[in-house]
């Protein structure tokens, strides 16, 4: 990012009253979570998009939660980066705030963020599969798989699967944020899965500002306002101190 860039993204910050970040597996990368099509996506050979799959869930619901309880047991060691707990703390500074994440890592929650919208579940989160019913399950790795609740019933990983729905509200939420917001502030993601990564046009389309914040080029890029090139645990406090008054 240059000087001037970062002048003129601090701009639009500065001069906002509504703003949506939406984040992506990036944002989690600098707290050793690994992204989707970063080099290690794949796990006992599968690439993370077949084992994260509804295919496989229903094929397989143990090996489905293997596959979940390793990260949930890898994600135990991650903490919120340094871009995490400054969106958590930029909240306060504006009139309307929305964190839109396609995470299920928890991390920005736990950076202390409280407008958060998880387009795609919560790893620490199990679903009845007869009831729907949620329960939290903190605890990693699981005594036993599939996990149960209430009256013996398997639960599922409460996440959004490649091939399913996403939660009744949650885009439409989302899609109403982008559509008011003044800045909408994209950070870590590749831009190509669906139908999360329309937020973004959502907010060009109604006459946001969009800046990206990614170390290389994605799908979005062409289509922002501003692209930053770097880290998101570098560029991301950098931008909102500005508004924070850091
Ligand atoms: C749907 C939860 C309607 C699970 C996830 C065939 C059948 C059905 C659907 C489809 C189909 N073909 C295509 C689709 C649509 C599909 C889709 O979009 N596929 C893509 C891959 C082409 N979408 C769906 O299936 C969605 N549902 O369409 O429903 C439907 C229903 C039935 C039948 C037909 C249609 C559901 C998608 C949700 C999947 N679940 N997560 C889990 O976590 O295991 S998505 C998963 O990918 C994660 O949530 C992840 O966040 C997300 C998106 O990826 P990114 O976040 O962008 O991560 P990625 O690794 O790609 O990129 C990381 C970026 O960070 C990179 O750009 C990198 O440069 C950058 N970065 C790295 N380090 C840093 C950094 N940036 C900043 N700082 C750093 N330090």
């Amino acid at each position: 990012m240059t000087e001037a860039q970062q002048r003129q993204a601090q701009h639009y910050l500065t001069q906002a009253k509504r703003v949506v970040v939406f984040t992506g597996a990036g944002i989690s990368a600098e707290s050793g979570v690994p992204t989707f099509r970063g080099q290690d996506a794949t796990w006992k050979g599968m690439p993370a998009a077949i084992a994260s799959s509804i295919g496989l869930l229903e094929q397989d619901l143990t090996t489905a939660w293997e596959w979940f309880d390793y990260r949930r047991t890898r994600l135990k060691a991650a903490a919120p980066n340094a871009a995490h707990i400054a969106i958590a703390q930029a909240e306060k500074h504006f009139a309307e705030f929305l964190v839109v994440t396609q995470n299920v890592d928890g991390l920005h929650q736990k950076a202390g963020s409280t407008r958060v919208v998880e387009l795609h579940g919560n790893l620490w989160r199990g679903r009845g599969l007869r009831t729907g019913k949620q329960y939290d399950l903190p605890d990693a790795p699981l005594p036993t798989l599939p996990p149960r609740g209430e009256g013996d019933e398997p639960l599922r990983p409460d996440v959004v699967l490649f091939g399913e729905m996403l939660p009744a509200g949650a885009f439409e939420t989302a899609e109403i944020a982008a559509t008011r917001c003044d800045v909408c502030l994209v950070i870590g993601t590749s831009g190509v899965v669906y139908p999360a990564a329309l937020i973004p046009f959502a907010a060009r389309d109604a006459g946001a500002a969009v800046i990206e914040v990614n170390p290389e080029a994605t799908d979005l890029t062409p289509h922002v306002t501003l692209s930053l090139r770097g880290q998101a645990g570098d560029i991301v406090p950098r931008l909102l101190a500005a508004v924070s008054g850091a």
